[in-house]
């Protein structure tokens, strides 16, 4: 299996994040999760890693704006100038705004803070020096992907990091800046039907949100429900898409302590759905923070349920897309992906 890889990533790594209640701990989105994956995938005798092509910025410009992606750009040099406290010890800061937009009623002032507020969700997509040039890196593993499964008409692995879901069209939001699922599905959507599968355990509220009027690509998430989950205000069921796009979106939000039982039958259900859609590509957001004991998640999938869940997916037989999202049981996350992967050789 060709797999999308750079190393790029690597600085992008923020030394904190902030949890609910004001707590700042190590940032659980690490370079190390990467370290777990390609040590698991060099056991095996069948990943083919290879660095991803540059495919320049107008395939993201044209999932998102373009004035968003320019404060991704110049954000920590900016701040560098503005902050003496993090100009003398960058590598203990993070550009991290305390004051956010409330609604979308809100507009970008032109003031770096202010577009901070207005440009971030949450406390938890903290941009570091290196933040561009790894999510730039990463959007470009998922397009080699996509173009890959395209030409080849099989199935890739893009090892993504930073993740993309929770990204939109112009905001940043738990450890996503650019969606790269997002972006290669757009690009895909070019040569045929796209469905987009997000298996990570919070709700792909970014994919969501940018392909919510469309009819040309369907978009599917199964996640803890937001009435009790991260991100909190979408991903409930009622949310079926708008405009030409009513019909396009579903969201399986699920309970808490959901363990492989619970997780499968809502997954032949998204699966029923894609194979009435008829898609000629699918594009997998493939998060493992649904393991049993994630310190981020309240699921019990286990290791056989993410062989179950790639059996029945690599079942579709259509050419995918394998995007890395969240996953941060580090320990297992690298046999776990290999699990999930392991069926669409
Ligand atoms: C990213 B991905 C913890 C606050 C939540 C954000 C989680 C982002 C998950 N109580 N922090 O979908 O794996
Ligand atoms: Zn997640």
């Amino acid at each position: 299996m060709k797999i999308f890889y750079s190393e790029e990533h690597r600085k992008h790594h923020p030394p904190f994040e902030v949890f609910d209640g004001g707590k700042r701990v190590p940032y659980y989105e690490n370079p190390d999760r990467m370290d777990r994956i390609l040590s698991a995938l060099e056991k095996t005798d069948w990943a083919e890693l290879s660095e991803p092509t540059d495919f320049g910025l107008d395939p993201i410009l044209t999932v998102h704006d373009r004035d968003y992606i320019n404060f991704l750009a110049s954000c920590w040099t900016e701040w560098l100038a503005a902050d003496p406290e993090t100009a003398a010890t960058p590598e203990q800061h993070a550009f991290l705004p305390a004051t956010f937009a409330l609604r979308r009623k809100a507009r970008p002032t032109t003031s770096l803070l202010g577009k901070g507020g207005y440009y971030l969700m949450d406390l938890s997509a903290c941009i570091v020096e290196h933040t561009y040039k790894a999510a730039l890196a990463s959007a470009n593993c998922a397009l080699t992907a996509a173009s890959s499964s395209f030409i080849l008409h099989n199935s890739s692995f893009a090892l993504c990091r930073p993740p993309g879901h929770h990204a939109g069209k112009d905001y940043a939001a738990g450890y996503c800046f650019i969606n790269n699922a997002a972006v290669a599905a757009n690009w895909l959507s070019a040569k045929g039907k796209v469905a987009i599968l997000d298996i990570d355990y919070h709700a792909g509220n970014g994919t969501q949100d940018i392909f919510y009027e469309r009819d040309d690509v369907l978009t599917i998430s199964i996640h803890g429900d937001p009435d009790y989950e991260y991100p909190h205000y979408i991903g409930f069921a009622d949310e079926t898409g708008a405009v030409k796009g009513l019909g396009f979106h579903k969201n399986f939000p699920l309970l808490k302590d959901t363990g492989d039982e619970g997780y499968l039958s809502a997954l032949d259900e998204a699966l029923e759905m894609i194979q009435k859609f008829a898609p000629n590509y699918l594009v997998l957001s493939a998060g493992m923070d649904t393991f049993d004991g994630d310190p981020l998640g309240k699921f019990h999938v286990t290791r056989e349920g993410f062989a179950e869940i790639g059996k029945r997916i690599a079942g579709l037989t259509l050419p995918t897309a394998i995007i890395m999202e969240g996953g941060y049981a580090n320990d297992a996350l690298g046999v776990n992906i290999v699990t999930l992967l392991e069926n669409f050789k």
